[in-house]
């Protein structure tokens, strides 16, 4: 389809290796890539995330105490959680949903001139792993990563229904991701403004996916494992499946709730929370026949905002965000892969 990204082209060096590896491999099982490609395959259960009705928070105080309690247990145990009566209707997720199918339909060529036909800075359209280095490091999808101003400005021009679906998306996810930030820091005994002051839309994302069908699922994913580099992730995804997660050193396969958002805790926060709050790694999967879309909402402080511990003695050192994303950007341009918070360990 001239929709997708030239991915077989782009890849075809990885898959000629692939091939010839998996020959000598199946003559002799001790290969590690082999071991390695195995392990895509091997889910060991599909499970549902905790749920957490968020309704429960206007309701009585020991009612809403509990239910923050339940939130900041799930970002302890799991990283993950899923939320349900959060605020954002159905008919406006299921409007971002297909006014995403409509800009990924688009042809390759014009979505790589995203500036020109969306209107959106250069860069802002991504697709599979520039960086590669190994067949286990491409990721078979393709992206728009926004900054929230700039959906802010494209909708104020009344550019188009996409505009100004996302940006009704990205307010109301907004005002969720602030509430729970704010429990978040409560529960560990902080009632700051800390995330009000830093974390503004000029400073979070929006990331539209779509993970095309792939022809060798088993061997490649549509997202590569990785922890989110900001305080926390809000999702939705839609009904094909695909998003795993790490617990108890596990990969666990998330079961979708069409009513639910999915979020996740990012390292600042695990960070912030000197370890209580887990920032876990997760991956998403691939699908031969089907393709699949989802939306991310990265709830992110500025460059220069100072992240530290809210407790003593510090796991990690003092860091500014900036620092993070150069280290992370450093650290994918050499190794292939983020190496994150281990990185700033005291
Ligand atoms: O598509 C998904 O389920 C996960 C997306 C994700 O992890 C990301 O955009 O960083």
């Amino acid at each position: 389809m001239d929709s997708d990204p030239p991915f077989h082209k782009a890849y075809k060096t990885f898959f000629d290796n692939a091939s010839t590896t998996t020959a000598t491999t199946n003559n002799n099982n001790n290969n590690k890539d082999n071991k390695d490609q195995e392990a895509i395959k091997v889910i060991f259960e599909e499970c549902e995330l905790p749920l957490i009705d968020l309704r429960r928070l206007e309701l009585g105080d020991s009612e809403g105490e509990e239910c923050k309690s339940e939130i900041a247990r799930a970002s302890q145990e799991w990283g993950f959680f899923q939320v349900v009566n959060h605020g954002i209707s159905s008919e406006l997720l299921q409007k971002m949903k297909s006014e995403q199918e409509k800009v990924f339909q688009q042809s390759f060529d014009k979505k790589s001139q995203e500036h020109k036909y969306l209107n959106f800075s250069a860069g802002t359209y991504r697709w599979g792993s520039p960086t590669a280095t190994s067949l286990r490091q491409l990721s078979w999808s393709e992206a728009f990563h926004i900054p929230l101003n700039k959906i802010f400005a494209s909708s104020a021009a009344g550019l188009d229904d996409l505009s100004s679906t996302m940006e009704q998306f990205a307010t109301t996810v907004s005002s969720l991701a602030l509430k729970l930030a704010e429990i978040l820091a409560e529960k560990l005994g902080h009632k700051s403004t800390f995330f009000h002051e830093n974390c503004l839309p000029s400073t979070c994302y929006l990331r539209m996916n779509r993970y095309p069908p792939c022809p060798i699922p088993s061997e490649v994913f549509g997202l590569m494992p990785h922890t989110d580099s900001d305080f926390l992730t809000i999702l939705h995804q839609d009904q094909v499946g695909g998003l795993q997660l790490v617990k108890d050193d596990r990969w666990i396969a998330v079961k979708p709730n069409p009513e639910a958002l999915i979020i996740n805790i990012g390292d600042l926060f695990q960070a912030w929370s000197n370890n209580v709050y887990k920032s876990v790694q997760h991956r998403v999967v691939t699908n031969l026949q089907v393709e699949r879309f989802s939306t991310a909402y990265f709830f992110c402080p500025s460059y220069e905002t100072m992240i530290e511990s809210c407790c003593e003695p510090s796991v990690y050192r003092k860091f500014s965000f900036g620092e993070y994303r150069h280290q992370v950007q450093e650290d994918v341009k050499q190794l292939g892969s983020k190496v994150g918070l281990p990185r700033f360990l005291v």
